[in-house]
């Protein structure tokens, strides 16, 4: 029989609804032994929760969020909350024997990010961290083909995460700008993503170097009523060397003019190369150096075919999916998990050690010199 799995979802703005559909999706393409129940959603302004759940379906309604993640109804935590509040509400979550299941980055820092996991650990709880982007079948497909050797030996993993929509220096303060709500800016939002990608794709990080810039120092206030400061980066570049020997480079900046959400990889080995754009996330690029010199060249795999991950709960080849289709391969492995009281990946984990890595780049860009990761 299935499990059903009572969710209490925290957050209900774009990730709130990113995960509400998630949800909602599963259930129709996915065979599950944990059926996701929209049970309660929580957010601080009632009229935007009301409006928020009966579109999606959400059965209550939460105001506070102590209340929601102590009440025995609920199975899981789903933290969709600005950054801060990640810790917090995990902590009293595991508290209360709730499974968990966490936007990216973790947490503020590695100091809350190891309490999140040693906690959830000794509680037993199952715990994810939302790294979507390792759901993308054409990224789940790289690491079958980096795995099985076709690259060879991995000498560079670069990677940028471009956006543009803080080029305008009259878009208002909201708590991505703010260190306190935040921790870090684009560091944490979207590196946090390429990080995580290339420890599943590569492995392990030894070193890192970079450096974070805040382009625009001051911001309207949505008030209306003066000027905010902002405290979180615009950008933080940074160079790794990793465990098995690669180089690395990354760019993650939300002043790419012209590019909205340009998550681009690139992987070369010594047998091969691959390439991922997200904004084309059903095509993988491949070179294969070991072809005939007349015909080498890259070749674009379209990631569509039944055989390739995930693809078979979907659509016949050439039907593409998107962006939104990885949080439902995401919440598939979630609620499968759940059901066996079984540790799945990504999780706390991931978390902490992509935490470590972004700390490790912040505290690098201050003191301008390498840090090396410790992988505690
Ligand atoms: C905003 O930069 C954002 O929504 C990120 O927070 C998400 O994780 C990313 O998938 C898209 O961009």
């Amino acid at each position: 029989m299935k499990k059903s799995v009572n969710i209490g979802i925290i957050g209900s703005q774009f990730m709130g609804k990113a995960h509400s559909n998630g949800y909602l999706r599963l259930p129709y393409f996915f065979e599950l032994d944990g059926f996701p129940v929209l049970h309660t959603a929580c957010g601080r302004n009632e009229k935007t929760l009301e409006t928020f759940s009966k579109k999606y379906g959400w059965q209550h309604q939460e105001t506070d969020w102590k209340r929601m993640v102590q009440s025995d109804s609920i199975d899981l935590v789903d933290i969709c909350t600005p950054n801060n509040l990640h810790y917090p509400v995990a902590m009293e979550a595991i508290k209360n024997g709730k499974h968990l299941l966490c936007e990216k980055p973790m947490a503020m820092n590695t100091r809350e990010a190891r309490e999140m996991y040693e906690a959830a650990e000794t509680a037993g709880v199952v715990h994810m961290m939302i790294f979507n982007y390792r759901f993308v079948p054409a990224l789940a497909l790289a690491k079958k083909l980096i795995q099985s050797g076709k690259l060879g030996a991995i000498h560079h993993f670069n990677a940028v995460y471009y956006q543009d929509w803080l080029v305008d220096p009259t878009f208002p303060m909201v708590w991505r700008h703010d260190a306190k709500t935040t921790g870090s800016g684009a560091h944490g939002d979207m590196n946090a993503h390429i990080i995580d990608l290339a420890r599943f794709l590569l492995g392990e990080f030894e070193a890192v170097t970079g450096i974070q810039e805040i382009f625009v120092k001051e911001r309207p206030l949505q008030s209306g009523k003066g000027m905010g400061k902002v405290t979180a980066d615009d950008a933080t570049l940074f160079m790794a060397r990793f465990q098995n020997g690669a180089l690395g480079s990354f760019n993650a900046t939300r002043f790419a003019n012209g590019f909205k959400n340009h998550l681009r990889i690139e992987i070369f080995g010594s047998e091969g190369s691959l390439c991922f754009n997200l904004e084309r996330l059903n095509e993988l690029q491949y070179f294969n150096s070991n072809d005939p010199t007349e015909t080498q060249g890259f070749k674009t795999i379209l990631v569509t075919e039944n055989s390739h991950p995930y693809i078979d709960a979907w659509w016949p080849p050439g039907h593409i999916i998107g962006w939104e289709h990885t949080f439902v391969h995401q919440f598939a492995t979630l609620m499968n998990g759940i059901a066996k009281t079984a540790q799945i990946v990504p999780n706390f984990q991931d978390g902490l050690r992509c935490q470590e890595v972004l700390d490790a780049v912040s505290e690098s860009s201050q003191k301008q010199s390498w840090i090396a990761i410790q992988n505690l």
